[in-house]
């Protein structure tokens, strides 16, 4: 393989694979190389995603692709932000997004009408390079609101409660194609894509 998809995260891979496909470039997912998950310890996607990339890049030999992500809503002042995937984790880590959404519009009612519903995806997207220790980054937005009770069973994370500006569907009721037009993830990729393409 030519480069290493540093996530751990099914539907990050599928998607990463998808925006990918034109380019054939071919790839290895970090969890069928065995790589660990290393600690999310920075304080925003940018620095998240370069130390995912660095560390699969370190480990493998081989350059690497990092997304952190998550979903920034306004009446939470950016919550869960960076915390997307932890706020979905039990005590054993075993992740339920069902139970995150419910967390996520619990909070949002309770921030009162005049709050909004307005939300945005981010992702940064981050390559690595072995040896010489450089990393890229990238980060792309989607603008949307969010929508109680959540809809559709495509997508992955909170997509069945987010519905992008200027549509009527959620995320989850997109298409890959779709999806791939608009997302925080495609938007990253075309800024990666124009720099390193
Ligand atoms: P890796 O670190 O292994 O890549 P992760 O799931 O732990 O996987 P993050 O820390 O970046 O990754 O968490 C991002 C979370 O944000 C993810 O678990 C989703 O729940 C959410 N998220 C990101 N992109 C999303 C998308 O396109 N649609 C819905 N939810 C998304």
């Amino acid at each position: 393989p030519k480069l290493v998809i540093a996530t751990h995260n099914a539907g990050k891979l599928a998607e990463i694979q998808e925006l990918l496909q034109p380019f054939e470039i071919e790839c290895v997912g970090a969890a069928e190389l065995g790589l660990p998950e290393p600690e999310e310890i920075g304080n925003n996607f940018i620095d998240n995603a370069e130390l995912k990339a660095r560390e699969a890049a370190d480990l493998s030999g081989l350059p690497a692709l990092a997304d952190d992500s998550g979903i920034s809503v306004d009446a939470l002042h950016g919550l869960p932000g960076i915390f997307s995937a932890r706020w979905a984790e039990d005590e054993d880590g075993n992740r339920d997004f069902g139970r995150a959404m419910e967390r996520v519009w619990r909070e949002v009612e309770a921030a009162g009408e005049e709050a909004g519903h307005d939300a945005h995806f981010v992702c940064a997207l981050s390559v690595a390079w072995p040896d010489n220790g450089q990393a890229e980054s990238f980060e792309g937005r989607v603008y949307g609101t969010l929508v109680w009770p959540p809809r559709g069973d495509r997508g992955f994370g909170y997509d069945p409660m987010f519905v992008p500006t200027g549509h009527e569907r959620t995320f989850a009721e997109f298409d890959p194609v779709e999806k791939h037009a608009i997302s925080h993830r495609a938007d990253a990729f075309k800024k990666l894509i124009a720099a390193l393409g």
